[in-house]
């Protein structure tokens, strides 16, 4: 779970690990000088003059130990200012636009809407699902050999069309049907009792013409349910911006939001007016399904601002690769570690 890799949960169980050894040592000793000075113990005063209350005995003191009580907190201190601060540099080195895969994240009154400015295709992991999808050019091919599946509806620019697998085969193949990256597509393959047994998606990015004005966008809304769709083992940019559901009103702007991913442990404010947008940046390394909030309050309705982050893998690869860059480890010039 990418949670557990965040700079967050690591920096917080490396918090936890020298809080742990400080607070042993510390009470440890604490334990240690009620059972030795308690009432009824004579105290060893052999090569001590005197016992003044109060004072500390100066005839036998440890210069070395003393200097010890100050020195070792001091790096202590130092070394988890440290890990505090590379994590912050793990979440404020942002990849260009061009070095890693980029949504726009608008919020308004109230759902999230997902600009691509990226392509992304998908699949399930034919691994897990035994259903492959190759669609090149002209010609789409489901590979269904070790699977229950019967039925493939596929989905072009909002058309969808009904297919069978060949029962001898367990094969689909269909010739003539252009895959083209500029509309949205999906594939979905079940089985005779209609079970979805593997998705294949292709999101298409944003067009824009040369003044650099948008042609084409295609979004996902969490207003019609759908997810924020986000491939693994890739640096990932989220440009954040609020605007207003209604634009017939020049003077609203929208309001505040705040896209919370609480599994995560990671929030970045929308703020209305801000042209350049806020940006939240993370690598994911592991599939699944996670929980999208509001963490600004926006009106009414801003409990009803949830939606889901899917994290998938590209079409013919797999999150297999180890790349949690969020690993406070990876990115500490100290060495990584405790
Ligand atoms: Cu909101």
């Amino acid at each position: 779970m990418p949670a557990e890799d965040t700079v967050f949960n690591v920096l917080y169980d490396k918090f936890m690990f020298w809080g742990i050894l400080v607070g042993i040592f510390t009470f440890g000793w604490m334990f240690l000088a009620m059972l030795r000075y308690r009432d009824g113990v004579e105290p060893d005063t052999s090569g001590i003059d005197h016992i003044e209350v109060g004072s500390f005995p100066v005839d036998r003191h440890n210069t070395g130990l003393e200097v010890l009580f100050y020195v070792l907190p001091s790096i202590i201190v130092v070394w988890i200012t440290m890990l505090a601060l590379a994590s912050n540099t793990a979440v404020w080195v942002i990849p260009a636009e061009e070095d890693a895969f980029s949504v726009d994240i608008v919020g308004k009154q109230w759902f999230w809407e997902f600009e691509y400015q990226d392509s992304l295709t998908w699949e399930d992991d034919p691994r897990t699902t035994y259903v492959d999808v190759e669609w090149n050019g002209s010609m789409l091919t489901v590979h269904a050999q070790d699977s229950t599946a019967t039925n493939v509806t596929v989905e072009v620019d909002g058309v969808k069309s009904e297919y069978s697998i060949d029962a001898t085969t367990g094969m689909l193949t269909i010739l003539n049907m252009y895959f083209d990256r500029a509309l949205h597509a999906e594939i979905t393959v079940f089985d005779s009792e209609e079970t979805l047994l593997h998705t294949w998606e292709h999101i298409p990015a944003a067009q824009y013409d040369a003044q650099g004005n948008v042609v084409e966008i295609y979004t996902l809304s969490t207003a019609g349910g759908e997810h924020l769709i986000i491939p693994c083992d890739e640096a990932i940019r989220l440009d954040m911006f609020s605007r207003p559901h209604d634009n017939s009103n020049p003077a609203y702007v929208g309001v505040q939001h705040s896209f919370w991913l609480p599994e995560w442990g990671v929030k970045e404010d929308l703020v209305p007016g801000l042209e350049s947008g806020t940006v939240m940046t993370f690598k994911p390394d592991d599939l699944g399904t996670f929980p999208i909030r509001c963490a600004e309050y926006c009106g009414l309705d801003h409990s009803k601002m949830i939606g889901h982050i899917d994290i998938v893998a590209r079409n013919g690869e797999n999150c297999d690769a180890d790349t949690g860059v969020l690993k406070i480890d990876d990115t500490s010039s100290s060495g990584g570690g405790y």
